[in-house]
């Protein structure tokens, strides 16, 4: 059976993230990460805080600290965050690790060593104003192929376009605006990406062709106009130095590798930090180095799909090492707000912290899945979201929970009651069921996190059937046992629900299953004939009843969120 190995992309190391970063990488892998566990598969989910680069840079210098140590700072924040949005990273590292430096200069020394990397003299963007070399994406103009005024030295954001910055018209410094700019020499060291653009041609035609489209057609464009050599090093004092056993020159003027180097690089770094920690039982390269029995998968958003797809496999291929590459890409479109974007500069929208500062992960996280922009963007709304909490999590799943787990109590006390034997409504209950467990399973192995979201929550409203139908509260008035077989099936229904929503909601999850008193319940899955039985919890197991599981968003609340975020109003 295979191992699984999930990633999801870097956060950046300067400043919070918003939702929109969340549902696009972090949380979909921690969703298939708890679920793959479960279900008894061998699991390492590795996350880390890509922290190199004039961003990381600029943002230091901001704040006013060292960037080793504003570095420090936000990875702290960034990962007590996460925690608290319950992310079940087996590791969450950092970038600039000495595991990662190692790796980096290794796989560069490799790349030399094959013929891939190349001294080239360059005349780079010199800004008088601001005294130093401007890495790409920090000059700024109109983009040459379609006109857009803001667009990168490196990338277009309108249509996408890879750049140079010399393509750029009316080019001008981003940090000061100063359109002073001179091209000045200096050397750097190039990927000779187009040396292996056969290679990664026929291994995306390979191992692209079950990716989802979306991942596969940007692959696939980004090929069509042809792979570039491109500059791996940059003039900054913050990153992975040049080795100088190879580059004395080079490592003698400081120059560091480009961020987009050594970033993905950190996944693998980042699994040595873990390994590194317990080197006794961890075996960091069993994941990574002729690991012919890993599956690996990567979770992103749709702007890192080439560098995923494309570049660090062709710098993995040209290492002519047997380094794990990635078998399945995972991508996402973005997550609006208000079908405008998220904006950090602006402050629209809501960022990962104010989020747990309102309400508990869970109701973020079930909505976000829910919602996640798969085959679409999808698009952030206030009105969206209390919807879908009041109806999904506090009716359908929390109601359902604390009417059956209450009226048993008072009716029967604190253990499951016995009653009558199950009888045909129970029958077609498990079936059904069953039917939807089987159906969530294939949606969750196939990452289709809508689709099982729903097949999911229509697990949750089986129960809502079966209680609606039966109608404890008026068999009890005829027919104890039989209310009492209606209860009794009901919690056995909570039970199957708190194992199998962990993935989505594992807070709540927990809540649900700690109100039995199961001795020995170290079920981490249900099984189809489980399922169908509806007999986990037996009779005289001792429960309690947890408090609310969710709490209603009232149109107070609602109206307080609007105004502290801002709604749609001025997104038109
Ligand atoms: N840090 C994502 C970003 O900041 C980038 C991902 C790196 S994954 C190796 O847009
Ligand atoms: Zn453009």
């Amino acid at each position: 059976m295979a191992r699984h190995l999930i990633t999801s992309a870097l956060p950046y190391i300067n400043g919070i993230k918003h939702l929109g970063n969340m549902v696009g990488s972090m949380l979909p892998a921690d969703v298939y990460a708890r679920y793959l566990r479960q279900t008894g598969r061998e699991t390492l989910y590795i996350c880390a805080t890509d922290e190199h680069g004039t961003p990381a840079e600029l943002a230091a210098k901001e704040a006013g600290l060292p960037v080793d140590a504003y570095c420090a700072q936000q990875h702290e924040a960034q990962k007590a965050i996460y925690d608290g949005f319950g992310l079940s990273f087996d590791y969450f590292g950092r970038s600039s690790s000495a595991q990662n430096r190692e790796i980096t200069q290794h796989f560069a020394r490799q790349l030399q060593k094959n013929g891939f990397i190349e001294e080239r003299a360059i005349r780079q963007v010199y800004s008088l104003a601001d005294e130093r070399f401007l890495p790409d994406r920090y000059i700024v103009g109109t983009c040459p192929h379609c006109g857009y005024d803001k667009a990168r030295g490196d990338q277009c954001e309108n249509c996408t376009r890879v750049l140079d910055p010399t393509d750029l018209i009316d080019a001008r410094s981003a940090i000061s605006g100063s359109s002073d700019l001179e091209v000045r020499e200096t050397k750097h060291l190039f990927l000779l990406q187009s040396k292996l653009q056969g290679e990664v041609e026929a291994w995306i035609d390979e191992q692209g062709k079950d990716w989802p489209v979306l991942a596969s057609s940007i692959a696939r464009k980004w090929l069509t106009e042809g792979l570039h050599d491109r500059s791996i090093t940059r003039d900054l004092e913050w990153g992975v130095p040049v080795p100088a056993d190879t580059w004395p020159e080079l490592a003698a003027e400081g120059k560091v590798f480009y961020v987009w180097f050594d970033a993905p690089v950190e996944y693998i770094g980042a699994t040595k930090e873990w390994a590194d920690e317990l080197p006794a039982e961890r075996d960091w390269k069993s994941w990574w180095y002729e690991a012919t029995d890993v599956r690996y998968t990567q979770f992103m958003g749709k702007d890192n799909v080439p560098f995923h797809t494309v570049m660090f496999p062709a710098t993995e291929l040209g290492t002519r090492e047997p380094w794990k590459r990635v078998d399945y890409v995972k991508a996402f479109n973005w997550l609006n707000y208000y079908g405008g974007k998220f904006s950090t500069s602006q402050r629209r929208g809501v960022f990962t912290h104010d989020a747990l500062e309102i309400l508990p992960a869970d109701y973020w996280r079930y909505f976000m899945m829910a919602n996640a922009p798969e085959s679409d963007d999808t698009s952030f709304s206030w009105e969206l979201f209390s919807a879908t909490v009041n109806k999904d999590l506090a009716d359908v799943l929390g109601n359902f929970v604390n009417r059956v787990l209450s009226f048993s109590r008072k009716r029967f006390g604190d253990e499951v009651p016995a009653g009558s034997e199950a009888g045909a409504a129970e029958t077609e209950l498990g079936r059904e069921v069953a039917r939807l467990l089987a159906e969530y399973e294939a949606h969750m192995e196939e990452m289709q996190f809508r689709k099982a979201a729903q097949a999911l929550r229509a697990l949750w409203s089986a129960g809502n059937s079966y209680l609606e139908t039966k109608a404890p509260w008026l068999e009890i008035k005829t027919d104890p046992d039989a209310a009492a077989l209606t209860l009794r099936t009901a919690m056995n229904l909570i039970h199957l629900y708190a194992v199998v929503s962990e993935p989505f909601i594992p807070a709540t999850a927990a809540a649900m299953r700690s109100a039995f008193a199961l001795t020995g319940d170290d079920r981490t899955w249900v099984t189809q004939d489980e399922a169908r039985s509806l007999s986990s919890v037996p009779a005289g197991t001792a429960f309690t009843v947890p408090p609310v599981l969710f709490a209603k968003i009232t149109e107070e609340d609602l109206e307080s969120y609007r105004e502290r975020f801002g709604g749609g109003d001025e997104a038109a």
